[in-house]
This record gives C-alpha cells, structure tokens and sequence, in this order.
C-alpha cells in the first residue's frame, strides 16, 4: 500500500497540506479483520490537536467561500480523477483494512467518483428561487450561501464512500469541512488525506479546506458541542447519533443524522422469486450484514413462506465465506471482536424470546479464519415484536417473519419498528405496490420496488427517519443543508411601501 503514503503514519491530524500531532504517545494499532495482520499505527488526535484544526478549517474557509462555485467544482473534479487514478489502490485498502471483499472496496471508491461528478455539475446548479413581491418595484429572492466549517464523522463500514458524499458537496457549497473517520478504519481517511493533498497543492489552495482528524469519541463530542461548526454530519449507531443530536441540539446548530436501520423486505404472493431471492441474499450477507441498508427482517406471504425458506436454506450453505481480497469470496469477517460477540449475543437473545434458530450462527476456525471474526451468516424465524428483532444488530442475521391477508398487514409489520431507513417489496402486482409507496404505506427514508434494501445510488437523497435520524445526504437537493439560505428583497421604487399594508408616517 506503499503508493497510498499510509505507511509509518504517526500524525493525528492532516489539514490536506499540513501534517500534525506526531509527538502524542497515545496510538492506535490497526489489525486488518480479514488475517489480523498490522496495517498500520496512527496517533490519536488531542485537544490541542483538534483546536489547530478548526482554527486551520475556519481560516481556509475564509477563502474558500470567495472562489466562485464552479471553481470549486474544478477542484472537485480534479479530487474525482485522481480517486479514478488510485481506484485500485484504495479499494483494496477499503477491502483489507475494513474486511468487505474487493469488489464491494473498488464498488465504495466508484461511489466516491460519482459523487464528485455530481457535485461538479452541482456546483453549477445551486440554485435559489426568485418570487413576486406583493410590493410594487421591488423584487425578492432567495440566495444560499456557504455555511461554514461542516464536522464529518463517518463509520468503519463505508470508511471513505460515505466521507465523499459530505465533503465533495459541502466543497463545492464553499464549506471546509473536518472529517473524523471511524477509529477502527482510519488508514483509508489517511489515503484519501494523501490523494487530496496533491490536488491542494497542484492548486495553490489554502490549507485546511478538507481536514482530517483520527480520533476517538471524545473529538467527536467536541465537534458536537463546537460552535464554530455550523454543521455535524454524522452515520453511525442511532445510540452514537443521540448523543451527537442533543449537543449539536443544545446549542441549536445543524446535525446530519444517518443512524441505524432496520429494514425489511416484503414479499408478497406476487413476488417474482427468481429476482427477490438474490435481492435478498446480498441485503442479508453482503458487506457481512454491516450495512445500515442491510436486510434484516423478511416478511413473508403465508402462501409462499414454506417455498422461500426452502430456497434459502439451500443458498446459504454454499455462501463463499473468507477473505475479502480472495476472489470468489462474497461473504467477508466481522471487523472486530465486539462485532462477533454482538452477533452471538442476539442469536442467544432471540432464541430466549422463542426464535427459531434454521441455520448458521457460527463462528469459523481454523488457519484460514484465525482472526475470529469470520461467521456464518444465519436466518431465524422469529416474531416482529421480539426485543432483539426490533433492534439493529450489525452483523448477518435475517429474521423470517410470517404475514398473511393483505399487502397491509405487511405494511404495518415494515413499519413497526423504531427505525426506518430502507424498506422494499417484491410483488409484481401493481396495487400491492403502489399501497407501499403511498401515505399509508412504507415510512421508510428509501422504499424500492423490486430492488433489495441495500445498494442505494448516489443521486438520489440518502437517510431515513425515526431513529435512523432524519438527515439526507448525497443526492437530489440534499446540498442544501450545506448552506445557509438567505431571502433578499430589493426596492427599486421612489417610496417604502410597508408589507400588511400599514401606514407609518414620520
Ligand atoms: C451505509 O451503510 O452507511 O445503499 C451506507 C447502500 C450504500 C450505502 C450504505 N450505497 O448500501
């Protein structure tokens, strides 16, 4: 990975040009989940760090939000074609350093490519909308403008897709932004630091338009309780997310939430089983269940609830289990320890409540899995309203659950948990499919017809409601929360006609 520059990294923080922090004794070894091999060391950033780098992202911004936007969107396009240079690089260290397998690591870097086309065309496009005043002579708009510097935390299992989302938009809305990545998965943020740094310098830009801090819990609590970021934008567990929403809360600034889910799949008795099923089995297994749009619950017609779990129970045996980097592979590790005991402390749960373990459960030995993080992915027939079913477990587990009647019984079982990012039914009846997407139907932020849970495209806006947080990042309009918006009313007359209609003589 030597043409990363991710080796003998011993910085806590990088502001593109700049790096920092080298001296603090306090690091953090990285163990790749797929063969427990040391990827690298990394210096956890302190309170002093963390100060050097607003004050750096503050004094960038100050420049950055005068370079006209489709400017930025030239430098944003210049970040898209050297991700397309490292492509390879990175994807495999997304692979290795997080444990999906490779294609889903060169899938992460494609994601963040696309984003930057995006958000170079956007950088064209943010626009305001103009309205008729009720007054005459004047005229009234709206404006956005830059917001400031925007706080990114992100999570180990899209360590860098989902980085790119927050930052390439807030770039080209003339924000800089602080990106505090996972602490399990900090090497990729280093990469990535390294990719940036050249396009910085290649530019002449200002430090610190994109910063990078490594660090733990604590710097993100700062970043929440910070009043000089205007902006926090956090994925990760709904528990993390309440706490980072109450602080940003407290002092009334702007969070981005994009928290746990738990979806599901509806399959009704029109479902076209030869597409559901590998739908199903890579929401359920892919990324080994780490996705927050996993699958994790399947509701099933009565009618063809014998038929399905039959089919499954053949799939998941023959599921390439190993590691991530080997071809062939589709099921990586866990990518950690607590991860595993999560996983087994479910199932142990769900059983206690009258679940019905049907396969899987297990976790792999042997030289080839010694890291102990590889397990075999399990399904159990459980009910919706088991406590360990309403929760999200980060980990391969798919929860069979039984309906009969009508589409709406379905409906209230998709919707009857506390979270609700992604949801989808399989059906090729037109009616089951539009009482999904209507007002009574799925609550869900996503919510796909005949396409799995997981997989979503960048263009469209990204998040959920409920506990998944309410935030929407990447596509459609979601730029918008990277500015602030401002209403402008110009009066071209001779006289001040006063709005309402009053009359104020002096
Ligand atoms: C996440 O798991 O935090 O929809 C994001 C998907 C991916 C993004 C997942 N495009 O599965």
């Amino acid at each position: 990975m030597r043409e990363l520059g991710i080796q003998d990294h011993n910085a806590a923080w990088s502001t593109g040009l700049e790096w920092g922090g080298a001296d603090n004794k306090n690091t953090r070894t990285i163990h790749s989940p797929a063969d427990g091999q040391v990827i690298g060391t990394v210096a956890m950033a302190t309170a002093e760090d963390y100060e050097a780098v607003v004050a750096k992202a503050q004094e960038a911004f100050k420049t950055w939000r005068t370079v006209p936007a489709p400017k930025r969107g030239e430098i944003v396009r210049q970040i898209g074609n050297k991700l397309r240079d490292y492509k390879d690089a990175l994807g495999k260290l997304v692979s290795y350093e997080m444990g999906k397998i490779l294609q889903e690591g060169l899938g992460e870097v494609q994601e963040m490519i696309d984003i930057c086309d995006f958000a170079v065309g956007l950088s064209r496009q943010l626009h305001g909308l103009t309205m008729h005043s009720e007054r005459p002579a004047h005229r009234m708009y709206e404006q956005y403008h830059p917001l400031g510097v925007v706080g990114i935390i992100s999570a180990f299992n899209f360590p860098v897709a989902v980085w790119s989302w927050n930052a390439m938009l807030a770039a080209v809305c003339g924000d800089t932004c602080i990106w505090k990545p996972s602490e399990k998965t900090p090497l990729t943020g280093v990469a990535v630091q390294h990719i940036i740094k050249d396009v910085l310098k290649d530019n002449d830009l200002p430090e610190g338009i994109f910063n990078l801090i490594i660090g733990d819990a604590e710097i993100g609590a700062k970043m929440a309780a910070d009043g000089r970021v205007p902006l926090v934008s956090a994925t990760g567990s709904t528990r993390m997310g309440k706490k980072v929403g109450e602080a940003v809360g407290a002092r009334l600034g702007k969070s981005l939430l994009e928290l746990g889910g738990n979806n599901a799949i509806i399959l009704t008795e029109h479902a076209d089983l030869g597409i559901a099923l590998p739908g199903i089995v890579f929401g359920a297994v892919g990324t080994c269940g780490q996705r927050c749009t996993s699958t994790r619950r399947l509701i099933i017609h009565d009618s063809i609830y014998d038929d399905v779990k039959a089919r499954l129970l053949k799939i998941y045996p023959n599921l390439p289990i190993g590691h991530p980097l080997q071809d062939g592979t589709l099921v990586g590790p866990l990518i950690d320890q607590d991860s595993v005991n999560g996983f087994k402390s479910a199932l142990a749960a769900v059983q206690k409540e009258g679940g019905k373990l049907l396969i899987g459960g297990e976790v792999l030995e042997g030289d080839k899995y010694a890291t102990g993080t590889y397990v075999t992915p399990a399904i159990v027939e459980a009910q919706n309203e088991y406590a360990t079913v309403q929760d999200e477990t980060f980990a391969p587990i798919l929860y069979l659950i039984k309906y009969s009647g009508e589409v709406t019984a379905a409906i209230d079982l998709q919707n009857g948990v506390r979270q609700g990012l992604s949801s989808s039914i399989f059906t090729l009846n037109m009616r089951e499919a539009e009482t999904f997407l209507s007002y009574g139907g799925s609550d869900c932020g996503i919510a796909n017809v005949n396409i799995g849970t997981s997989g979503a495209e960048i263009g469209g806006a990204f998040g959920g409601e409920k506990e998944t947080g309410g935030g929407r990042e990447s596509g459609s309009d979601a730029w918008k929360v990277y500015m602030r918006r401002q209403t402008n009313t110009i009066n071209y007359s001779t006289t001040l006609p006063l709005a309402q209609g009053i009359k104020f003589d002096v």
